[in-house]
C-alpha cells in the first residue's frame, strides 16, 4: 500500500536513523528528564526512532505458557504465584510434560505467534530431572520453527550453558522496579541477584529479555530508574517487556488502581528512546487499554505483544480482538493473515 507522502517521511526516517543514539552511558538524572518531558515530545521522537530502525508494521507475537503454577518460595508482591500470597485463587501445577508443551507451543504457531516463552514460578533452576525436561521443551519448540523463551528465576553459569546449547532464544528475567523501590516489592532476593543472573546469561550467548512492571506505587522517578538500569546493560536487552500490573485478589497490590494508557506509552516511548534496537513488548496489563491506547503505544515504539488468552494465570485480550486490531492498523503477520483467510 503506498502511503500519502511515505516518500517524504522515508527522508526524514532515513535523516534520523544517521543521528540514533545507541548509549549505555546515560545518567540517572538525565533518564529522570527525559521522562518528564511532555508526552507529545516523547511520542514524536520515540516514532522518529522506532521508524529509523523498525519496520513499524512488524509486530511480534509472542505466546505465553505456565509450565510449573503456583506455589513459589519467593514473595513478590505482585505476583499471584507466590506460596506467602495464600489468598489467592489459584490452581498449582507441577512441571508440565513435554508432549502438551509442545501441543500448545504448536496451536500458538497456527495461531500466528513466533516465539513461545514458557514461564515456571521457581525461585531458581536446579540440575535434575525437571531442568533436563525444560531443555527438552526448548528443543521441541525450536524444532517447531519457533523461538523459544524460558523464565525459569535465577540461574548459574552453567544453567545458561546447558540452555543456550538447547538452542534457547531469549531468557526472560525481569529487574522489575527501581533499584530503590525494590525491597517494598520483594525481600527475599535482591536486585543484585538479578543483575547477576542478567550476566550469565548474556556471557552464554543467549539473548536477554528484561523489563519491568509499572502500577506498583512506584514514583515517575522509580520508572525511570529503572529503564536507565536496563540501558546501562550493555548490549541493551534484545527484548524490552513493558508490564502494567495485573492487581490480583489476594496479593498484597490487589487494590492498586490500574495504569493509565498514557503513562503505559510514556514509559513504551522513553524505552523505544534509550534502547533504539530493542523489541518493546507491550506486555501484561493490554486488556484494560482501549484500542486507542495500545495504538498510542505501538505508535511510540511498543514492537510486540503477548498473543492468546492468557498471560500465565491470568487473562490477555483475545486473539481475534488483537488480530482485528493489528490488521487494522496495518501490522498484520503473513502466517496470522493466512490462518484468517483459510477460517472464512
Ligand atoms: N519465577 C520467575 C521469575 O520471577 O523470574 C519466572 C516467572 S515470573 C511470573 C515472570 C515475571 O512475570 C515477573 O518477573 C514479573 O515481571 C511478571 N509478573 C508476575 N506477576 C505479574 C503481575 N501480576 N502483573 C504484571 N506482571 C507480573
Ligand atoms: C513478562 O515480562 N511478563 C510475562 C512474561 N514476561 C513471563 C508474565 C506476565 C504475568 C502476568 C500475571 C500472570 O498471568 O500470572
Ligand atoms: Fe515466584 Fe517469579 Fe512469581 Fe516472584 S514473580 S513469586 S519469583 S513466580
Amino acid at each position: 500500500m503506498s502511503v500519502p507522502g511515505g516518500g517524504r517521511w522515508r527522508a526524514v526516517a532515513d535523516a534520523v536513523a544517521g543521528a540514533v543514539a545507541v548509549r549505555h552511558d546515560r545518567s540517572v538524572d538525565e533518564v529522570r528528564a527525559l521522562y518528564r518531558r511532555s508526552l507529545l515530545d516523547l511520542v514524536g521522537e520515540a516514532m522518529a526512532v522506532h521508524r529509523a530502525v523498525h519496520d513499524p508494521s512488524d509486530v511480534q507475537r509472542a505466546s505465553l505458557l505456565s509450565i510449573k503454577t503456583g506455589g513459589c518460595p519467593e514473595d513478590c508482591a505482585y505476583c499471584p504465584q507466590s506460596a506467602h500470597h495464600g489468598e489467592v485463587d489459584l490452581t498449582r501445577q507441577g512441571l508440565m510434560k513435554v508432549d502438551e508443551v509442545l501441543a500448545a507451543a504448536g496451536n500458538a504457531r497456527a495461531a500466528g505467534a513466533s516465539r513461545f516463552c514458557m514461564g515456571a514460578a521457581w525461585r531458581e533452576v536446579h540440575d535434575g530431572r525437571a531442568f533436563e525436561r525444560v531443555l527438552a521443551m526448548i528443543e521441541g519448540v525450536r524444532a517447531l520453527g519457533m523461538e523459544a523463551c524460558v523464565t525459569l528465576g535465577m540461574l548459574e553459569r552453567r544453567h545458561a550453558e546447558r540452555l543456550a546449547a538447547a538452542g534457547l532464544t531469549a531468557y526472560n528475567h525481569n529487574i522489575d522496579t527501581s533499584p530503590d523501590f525494590y525491597a517494598h516489592i520483594i525481600t527475599t532476593r535482591t536486585f543484585d541477584d538479578r543483575l547477576r543472573t542478567l550476566r550469565h546469561v548474556r556471557d552464554a550467548g543467549i539473548q536477554i529479555c528484561s523489563g519491568g512492571i509499572i502500577g506498583m506505587g512506584e514514583s515517575d522517578d522509580d520508572r525511570a530508574d529503572m529503564l536507565q538500569v536496563l540501558a546501562s546493560l550493555d548490549p541493551h536487552p534484545e527484548s524490552v517487556p513493558i508490564n502494567a500490573l495485573v492487581a490480583v485478589p489476594g496479593t498484597p497490590l490487589a487494590d492498586r488502581p490500574p495504569v493509565g494508557g498514557l503513562d503505559f506509552a510514556r514509559c513504551v516511548a522513553v524505552a523505544r528512546i534509550l534502547m533504539p534496537h530493542a523489541r518493546v513488548r507491550l506486555s501484561a496489563g493490554r486488556r484494560g487499554l482501549s484500542d486507542e491506547a495500545q495504538t498510542l503505544c505501538l505508535v511510540a515504539g511498543a514492537n510486540s505483544v503477548f498473543y492468546g488468552e492468557q498471560l500465565l494465570t491470568t487473562p490477555n485480550p483475545e486473539r481475534d480482538d488483537d488480530r482485528r486490531l493489528l490488521g487494522e492498523l496495518g501490522a498484520a503477520d503473513a502466517r496470522a493473515a493466512a490462518v484468517d483467510a483459510a477460517a472464512e
